[in-house]
């Protein structure tokens, strides 16, 4: 067995956290020869559930789960960790506006990134879920000063995952054949699934689907999807947020394939696409060995360079409400 991983995960008692918390445990991120510890974070008032989780955890008997720690305490939480996954966030309330709830959990992610910056390996990889993720990101990176810009990213994983699922039903293939899909943007309703680059089979996507479906029906349902699963479940996603979370932490670190690309939401520094600097933006990203690379000079046509500005504008109107926030 090797040395072991921590990992740092907050909101676990939560509903995606459950879900995580079990598939990283019994080896779903790193393999089975890859022994983990996991520091469990919670708010006071969840570390009695969260006693739950542990006393499950440890109930299964994973032979790669080597030490659990629960706490509310960020440094005891963050201490060491290689890998963290912030999840826990307020949920929108009845009648709370976007600028209250980025505000209510920007002031989560700024203590979060301070205590990340002093607590946490010098390594670290920090994944945001917890929403807004991009703003948030913005946020926890700005307050962990001793973090390069890509130690931290948010996730754009489940929206690519699903892009790659409705494309993958529409033309009856195996999601595996579907390469280079790219979502571009914000984690919310101005995201930009784009199948410009993306191949099925090794043919461009272009030459199997209809346009007026691409533009119409398929982004739009994309976009709404995590509306559409709250109202079949009563609930947000969960256990595919946890998958996504996953996926993305996984090809962070090891790498994504060579012939391929995904979806992360990345700080910006104005060299890619038109995009200004200073925003957690998703892109095309190639990873490998814990780095990631933005995929340049993809051409775009007139439509998708709008519906990048689109969404690049509202993370912009994002940041200008949580500047204070940001050291
Ligand atoms: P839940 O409400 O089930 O769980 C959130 C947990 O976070 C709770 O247990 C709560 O006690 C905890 N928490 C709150 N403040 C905390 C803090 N300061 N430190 C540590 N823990 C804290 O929400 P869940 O369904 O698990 O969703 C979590 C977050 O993921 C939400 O913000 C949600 O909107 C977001 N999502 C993000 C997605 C993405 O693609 N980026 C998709 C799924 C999901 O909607």
């Amino acid at each position: 067995m090797k040395k072991p991983v921590t990992v740092a995960i907050t909101g676990t008692a939560g509903n995606i956290g459950y879900a995580i918390a079990f598939r990283i445990a019994s080896g779903g991120l790193f393999g089975p020869e890859q022994p983990v510890n996991l520091h469990l974070i919670e708010i006071e008032p969840a570390l009695g559930a969260l006693e739950g989780v542990v006393m499950e955890l440890h109930d299964c008997a994973f032979p790669t789960l080597n030490n659990v720690v629960a706490t509310a305490d960020l440094d005891s939480g963050f201490a060491d960790a290689d890998y963290v996954f912030l999840i826990g966030s307020r949920p929108r309330s009845k009648g709370m506006e976007r600028q209250d709830l980025l505000l209510a959990n920007g002031s989560i992610f700024k203590p979060q990134g301070a205590a990340i910056n002093r607590s946490a390996s010098k390594d670290v990889r920090v994944l945001v879920v917890g929403n807004p993720a991009n703003t948030n990101a913005l946020i926890a990176l700005h307050n962990a000063p001793n973090l390069a810009p890509t130690q931290v990213s948010s996730m754009m994983r489940l929206d690519h995952n699903r892009a790659i699922n409705k494309l993958s039903r529409r033309l009856n293939v195996q999601p595996n054949v579907i390469k280079n899909m790219t979502v571009w943007g914000n984690h919310s309703t101005t995201q930009f699934p784009d199948l410009q680059h993306c191949t099925v089979d090794g043919k461009p996507s272009a030459e199997l689907v209809d346009q007026d479906w691409y533009r119409g029906e398929y982004i739009y349902k994309i976009q709404h999807r995590g509306a559409q699963i709250i109202e079949a479940r009563g609930a947000s996603s969960a256990a595919s947020a946890a998958s996504a979370a996953i996926d993305h932490m996984r090809n962070w670190a090891l790498g994504t394939e060579a012939s391929s690309w995904v979806s992360m939401g990345v700080m910006t520094d104005g060299s890619y696409y038109d995009v200004g600097k200073d925003l957690i933006f998703s892109f095309p990203v190639h990873c490998k060995d814990h780095s990631f690379e933005i995929v340049a000079d993809l051409s775009l046509d007139d439509y998708s360079m709008g519906m990048i500005r689109a969404s690049e504008k509202e993370l912009i109107k994002e940041r200008d409400m949580v500047l204070d926030l940001l050291r």
